[in-house]
């Protein structure tokens, strides 16, 4: 696969950090569009890409008749707010063309705030950390690949805990790369 070239700013001291978001897609040109979001990322001046995990091909979880998903994780820092931070994710999903036609179906591009440090939130259009994160292998997965050790808040357990735990059987599958 060809990375992305453009170059991260590198972290401020104060920034927040670790935040990892999770990048999905089912349409299209999927490894395109992962590449393209995090391009939209590293571009982004308040956001240091530091970590990338490596693509998945997962199958759909929750509406299962739809094509199978890439997923990649990503850690970052970043100079935003948690709330800042969500609507930077949704616009670079704008940015980017998605459509939303129908909730948990085929998109293009699907950005989630997974986790923001030891934040835990759940407010108004707000939910930190990620409300079903520990229900799915296709966030576990590549998440444990970059950050084993990171103690999710509310759940109090790390990664690696999470995935051993997490129920979910549907299957991951590492991209070989081209
Ligand atoms: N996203 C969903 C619903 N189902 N399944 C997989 N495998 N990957 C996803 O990213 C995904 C999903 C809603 O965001
Ligand atoms: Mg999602
Ligand atoms: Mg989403």
């Amino acid at each position: 696969m060809q990375k992305a070239k453009v170059a991260s700013a590198p972290p401020a001291a104060e920034w927040a950090h670790p935040v990892f978001v999770g990048l999905g897609s089912n349409c299209g040109d999927r490894v395109a569009w992962l590449g393209r979001a995090v391009s939209a990322l590293r571009a982004c001046a308040e956001i240091a890409v530091l970590k990338l995990s490596s693509v998945y091909e997962t199958m759909p979880v929750g509406l299962t008749a739809q094509p199978d998903f890439l997923n990649q994780v990503l850690e970052l820092a970043s100079g935003l707010a948690p709330r800042e931070l969500l609507a930077l994710l949704l616009s670079i999903e704008n940015q980017l063309g998605r459509v939303r036609r129908q909730r948990w179906g085929p998109r293009n591009i699907d950005l989630d705030l997974l986790a923001y440090q030891r934040v835990d939130m759940q407010s108004e259009g707000l939910v930190v950390p990620h409300a079903e994160l520990a229900r799915r292998r296709f966030v576990l997965v590549p998440w444990c690949e970059i950050a084993p050790d990171f103690v999710v808040p509310r759940h109090q357990l790390t990664v690696a805990e999470l995935l051993a735990r997490c129920e979910d059987t549907s299957r991951v599958v590492k991209l070989a790369k081209a």
